[in-house]
């Protein structure tokens, strides 16, 4: 019998083993034909290059902050606008303290006062004093990127309310990308009040938005529903739970005909285009600079971190230079302060050297979510996967960070998880209540009582639209010394 079949082994002819080459090559091939493929919209490598920015810096300086206003009404004599000690590059050095990668200054708010001597305004700095040319040279210097936000609504400009105004417009953009650019950003604020005339304008955004992506296609343009960010629908700082990064915009325009701003906090689940939610929001109870008032406490500005960038939304933290056009000591500090304290948290992760099991797709192993290299991933192989962290001793955490590989789209509902304390597995949390809903770029989970988990394994269970891709689990403990 087993002579027979050596025989037949050793009689097996060219023929039948080539045909075996090819069904090993078939295989292999359709392994690789099953590594994931993108779902849904994905972001632009643009998009890809902000979103990973996280936080970045807003600075809202120009008339107001030496009227004392939040509006001001565009009759402001220019001689109003005087620093007395106007430094662009502690701006940059204050981001970077902070871990800040990009500032965006109000080039034009809504008084229609230029930072920069326009050729298409009379409502404009002296050229001796160009901010807007400091401020760019300043960023480039200290390796900082920089952005602008120039308001539509413009209460000076004598054309505003007429069709002149939206070519007025288009140039200005022109203007300042081609002056002093490139940008990584345009802010475009959907505020449309009156001008001087009394008349409200009709933004041409169809042509705004076809100028900038002339001028720079690389550019993040911002504005209640995008195309490169959307406004997150509040100004307390915080996403909505879920935060989807799609949108449907179909017949949608910024200013009078945006979605509900609770459909902008959450983003809408399937929407057909990328517009990933920026956070903007005031270190002070303004955003201009005001003698009275001070800015928010370290806590508050966790809070609005773990709400933003812990919900899939990128921070822009407003720090409002005063009336020297410096930012504030006061501000400064905190702002450090924030700093560290994020540092102090993040800095070990207590899920490093874990041993991690998971069904995975070929090459895309669940070890993949340990390194901290954003091209690696977990690719899961069913919409519904687990993935067990075993952890080398039972530890005590309080925070645990999930994010997602968003080069192949949004595609996490909710995460569940399962700890196991050697005595068997037992839900934390049940089906009803998971962990948390949406994960997007990053996600960051916080014990929901105060408390921690303490365990030596976890298992978390993942819903998703398309298995999930994950970049990384990371598990940390805030009350560490
Ligand atoms: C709002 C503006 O009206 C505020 O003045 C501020 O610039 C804020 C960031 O956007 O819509």
């Amino acid at each position: 019998m087993v002579a027979k079949q050596v025989v037949m082994y050793n009689g097996r002819t060219f023929a039948s083993i080539a045909a075996g080459v090819v069904v090993m090559c078939a295989v292999v091939c359709s392994a690789c034909s099953r590594a994931p493929q993108p779902y849904g919209p994905v972001p632009t490598e643009a998009q890809m290059a902000w979103q990973r920015m996280e936080m970045n810096m807003f600075c809202h300086f120009g008339p107001n902050t030496f009227t004392d206003m939040e509006w001001g009404t565009g009759a402001e004599a220019e001689e109003v606008f005087a620093p007395t000690a106007l430094d662009c590059r502690q701006w940059v050095d204050v981001a970077r303290q902070a871990g800040m990668g990009g500032i965006i200054l109000t080039a034009k708010h809504h008084d229609g006062f230029c930072l920069w001597p326009s050729a298409y305004s009379n409502h404009t700095v002296a050229d001796s004093l160009d901010v807007l040319r400091r401020f760019v040279d300043a960023c480039r210097e200290g390796g900082v990127k920089a952005g602008v936000y120039i308001s539509p609504w413009d209460r000076n400009h004598p054309a505003y309310g007429s069709d002149d105004y939206n070519t007025v417009f288009a140039n200005t953009l022109r203007e300042v990308h081609e002056g002093y650019g490139p940008m990584f950003e345009q802010w475009f604020d959907g505020a449309c009040g009156e001008g001087p005339t009394g008349r409200r304008q009709r933004y041409d955004w169809p042509r705004f938005m076809q100028t900038m992506s002339e001028l720079n296609p690389q550019c993040v343009v911002f504005s209640d529903i995008g195309p490169g960010c959307r406004w997150v629908g509040n100004e307390e700082g915080h996403c909505g739970d879920p935060c989807w990064s799609t949108l449907n915009t179909e017949g949608a325009t910024p200013s009078d005909n945006k979605p509900q701003p609770s459909e902008l906090e959450t983003g809408h689940k399937g929407g057909a285009r990328w517009v990933p939610a920026e956070v903007d929001v005031s270190i002070r109870p303004g955003w201009f600079w005001h003698p009275q008032e001070h800015p928010k406490t370290v806590d508050e500005l966790m809070e609005i971190y773990y709400n933003s960038v812990g919900r899939n939304g990128l921070l822009l933290l407003n720090m409002p230079p005063d009336r020297r056009g410096r930012i504030a000591p006061e501000d400064s500090a905190v702002l450090v302060a924030f700093r560290a304290e994020r540092d102090r948290i993040f800095s070990h992760d207590l899920a490093q050297g874990a041993k991690v099991r998971a069904a995975s797709r070929p090459g895309h192993g669940a070890k993949n979510v340990l390194d901290t290299a954003y091209n690696t991933y977990w690719a899961a192989t069913t919409k519904a996967p687990y993935i067990t962290i075993e952890l080398d001793s039972i530890t005590e955490f309080d925070i645990i960070v999930i994010q997602e590989y968003i080069p192949l789209g949004q595609r996490v509902d909710n995460v569940n998880l399962y700890g196991d304390e050697g005595d068997g597995l037992y839900p934390w949390t049940t089906v009803d209540n998971p962990l948390c809903t949406t994960v997007g770029y990053k996600r960051i989970i916080r014990h929901d009582d105060g408390g921690h988990w303490r365990t030596g394994k976890i298992k978390l269970h993942f819903r998703a639209e398309a298995p999930p891709v994950i970049n990384r689990i990371a598990l940390y403990n805030s009350k560490a010394q």
